[in-house]
C-alpha cells in the first residue's frame, strides 16, 4: 500500500465550538466559524502495511503517548471503515508550538484523516472527510476547507448533518489578518476536551452562551461576505469574551489567561481607541489572536513584537484547506 501525505493548516475560530452533545461521535452543542490560517501548518504521513504490528504515531520527533486525543482510536476507525487490517505507521511535524491553544489538533488530525483516508484506499467527499476528521477532533474538520469556514452544528443522532463547509475560499477575502501572539509555549493546564466537559456539566451561565450563538454566527458569516471588518472582528471577540465568561465560571475554574495576555487585550484596546483597527480572539490558552487589515498589519505586528510579554508573532492570511503532497517525512 502507497504511503501518503497531507499538509493541513490550523484554523483559529471566531464563533468558537466550547462543548459537547455527543462525546463518542464528537458533536458539538453549537455551531462555529473559523478562519483557516495560512502557514500553520502540519505535516503528516501515514503508511499501512503488514509489517507493522501497531499503530506507531511520531509527533515533532516524540513517539506520541496515549491521551485523551485517541490518535490510535481514530486510526482503527479509518481501518474499518476501509475493511483493512494493517497497522498504520504515522509521522507528523508542525511548524509551530502544539498544545498551547494554538490549534495543533485541529490542523494535525485534518492531515491525519486526509492522508490516512487516502493511504487506507477510501475514497470520501469533502463533507465526508470532514465528518470522518470531526470524529477525532471537533475543531480539525474545520481544517479540511480554507478560507472561512462554517462547521455545522447539527441535529440527527448519527452526526451526518454537523460537517464543516467554506463560506467563501481563501482568495475572497485576501486582506485579512491574524495575527498569533506567543506569550507561552508549553502545554496548557487544563486540555480542551476535559475543559469543555466541566463547562457543560457545571457552569450556569452555559444556556445563556448558547442562546447568542444564532446571532454570532449570523453577524460573522453576513460580516465575512460582505468583507465588513468591524463587523467580523467585533463579533469575534465579543463571542471570545463569552467562552472566557463560561471558563472562569466552570467548577473548577479554568483560567487560561497570563499577565501577558491581559497585556496584549488592554493594548489592542487601547490602540483601537486612538483609531487602530484591530481585534482580539483568544483559544484554550494564553496566546492572544490579533484580527487586524492588511493596510494595519505592519504598525500592529510592530508594537505587538515590542510588548515585554510576546516573545513571538505569527501572520497569517486565509489558508488552504488539507491536501496531499508528493513530499514525505519517511
Ligand atoms: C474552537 N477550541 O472552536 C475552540 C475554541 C478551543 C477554544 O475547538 O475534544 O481540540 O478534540 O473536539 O477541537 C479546541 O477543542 O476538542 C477547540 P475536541 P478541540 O477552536
Amino acid at each position: 500500500m502507497a504511503k501518503v501525505t497531507a499538509i493541513a493548516n490550523a484554523n483559529i475560530a471566531l464563533v468558537k465550538y466550547w462543548g459537547k452533545r455527543d462525546k463518542t461521535l464528537i458533536l458539538p452543542q453549537n455551531g462555529s466559524i473559523s478562519m483557516t490560517c495560512d502557514g500553520m501548518i502540519t505535516t503528516t504521513t501515514v503508511e499501512f502495511s503488514d509489517k507493522y504490528k501497531e499503530h506507531t504515531v511520531i509527533i515533532n520527533d516524540e513517539e506520541f503517548q496515549k491521551d485523551e486525543k485517541d490518535i490510535h482510536g481514530h486510526l482503527d476507525r479509518i481501518c474499518q471503515l476501509a475493511g483493512i487490517k494493517q497497522k498504520a505507521r504515522v509521522v507528523s511535524e508542525s511548524n509551530f508550538p502544539v498544545a498551547a491553544g494554538l490549534a495543533s489538533s485541529a490542523s494535525g488530525f485534518a492531515a491525519l484523516t486526509t492522508a490516512a483516508a487516502v493511504a487506507a484506499g477510501l475514497k470520501l467527499s469533502p463533507k465526508e472527510l470532514s465528518i470522518l476528521t470531526r470524529q477525532g477532533s471537533g475543531s480539525a474538520c474545520r481544517s479540511i476547507f480554507g478560507g472561512f469556514v462554517e462547521w455545522y452544528q447539527g441535529e440527527m443522532p448519527d452526526g451526518l448533518d454537523s460537517y464543516a463547509e467554506s463560506i467563501v475560499d481563501k482568495d475572497y477575502w485576501p486582506d485579512f489578518r491574524m495575527i498569533t501572539t506567543i506569550v507561552q509555549k508549553g502545554k496548557k493546564p487544563v486540555t480542551s476536551r476535559a475543559g469543555m466537559a466541566q463547562t457543560v456539566e457545571t457552569c450556569p451561565y452555559y444556556k445563556g452562551w448558547l442562546k447568542t450563538i444564532t446571532d454570532d454566527l449570523k453577524s460573522i458569516r453576513e460580516g465575512i461576505k460582505e468583507k465588513n471588518f468591524e463587523k467580523v472582528a467585533q463579533a469575534a471577540e465579543h463571542n471570545c469574551l463569552k467562552m472566557h465568561a463560561l471558563m472562569i465560571t466552570t467548577k473548577p475554574a479554568i483560567i487560561y489567561w497570563i499577565p501577558a495576555t491581559m497585556e496584549i487585550i488592554q493594548s489592542v484596546i487601547r490602540w483601537r481607541e486612538e483609531g487602530l483597527e484591530c481585534y482580539f480572539t483568544i483559544d484554550a490558552g494564553p496566546n492572544v489572536k490579533v484580527l487586524c487589515l492588511k493596510k494595519d498589519e505592519k504598525e500592529i505586528n510592530k508594537r505587538l513584537q515590542n510588548l515585554e510579554g510576546v516573545t513571538e508573532t505569527i501572520v497569517c492570511r486565509p489558508g488552504d484547506g488539507a491536501k496531499v503532497i508528493d513530499k514525505h517525512l519517511f
